[in-house]
């Protein structure tokens, strides 16, 4: 669960008998060791969340936005973290932070772009590594989406993209393209896109249903606990 105006992330563990009591639940803010930055109400840590195995080791890992965080001068530049999932929960090692001005990340982070209000973990390129998709909803005044591949060693930035409105031929001007991203967001809008644009991997082309993961989550033990953490 996100709070944005705390610029804080809540992760309450779930169990064979439901969600676990609140007094298991874990808090994560921008000070929480493993965590990249400081603490700052104003960065909007939590404000979009999106959660998928990228690294293709069976546990889900954590993207999170904070289209509030200043860089240098820039206010509401914005970033996207990745946390790692473990069996004990997020760990704080291999965090990750992506901005515009990341080494082979498009573009360059600027005031008010707001990378990071709409993040979507999802294998687009159906290898079974979530990729993730990110938006800067005040990129040149209309927005944009990036996409970074997700890999065994969590997301990289060879293989970035960005498109905006106008390469899909949507309305731009105002548009705060990316604002919303997703299953729901293209169960909703899939007749709109152009075909050079769709993404098959998403799909089973007969049924329109989206597929099962290609790659099947481990068996010898689950990540969800039997019972709660103490
Ligand atoms: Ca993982
Ligand atoms: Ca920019
Ligand atoms: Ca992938």
């Amino acid at each position: 669960m996100g709070a944005a105006q705390d610029s804080a992330v809540t992760v309450a563990r779930g169990s064979a008998s439901g969600v676990c009591a609140r007094a298991t639940w874990k808090r994560y803010t921008e000070d929480t060791p493993g965590v990249p930055g400081t603490h700052d109400t104003a960065d909007r840590f939590g404000e979009s969340l999106s959660a998928a195995d990228i690294t293709g080791d069976g546990i889900d890992d954590l993207a999170v936005g904070l289209p509030g965080r200043e860089l240098g001068q820039d206010d509401d530049a914005g970033a996207v973290d990745i946390l790692r999932g473990s069996r004990a929960g997020l760990t704080d090692e291999g965090a990750q932070s992506f901005t515009q001005d990341t080494a082979g990340v498009p573009g360059a982070a600027e005031a008010h772009d707001a990378f990071g209000p709409a993040v979507e973990l999802l294998d687009i390129n159906g290898n079974g590594y979530a990729d993730l998709a990110a938006a800067a909803v005040g990129e040149d005044g209309n927005g944009a989406v990036w996409e970074l591949p997700g890999r065994p060693t969590g997301i990289v930035t060879d293989a970035a993209l960005v498109f905006g409105p106008k390469a899909v031929g949507a309305p731009y001007a105002g548009a705060a393209f990316g604002s919303e991203l997703g299953w729901p967001a293209l169960q909703k809008n899939l007749r709109g896109i152009p075909a050079r644009l769709s993404i098959p991997s998403l799909l089973d082309r007969r049924t329109g249903e989206r597929p099962e993961r290609s790659r099947p989550r481990p068996t010898e033990e689950s990540p969800c606990p039997a019972t709660c953490p103490s």
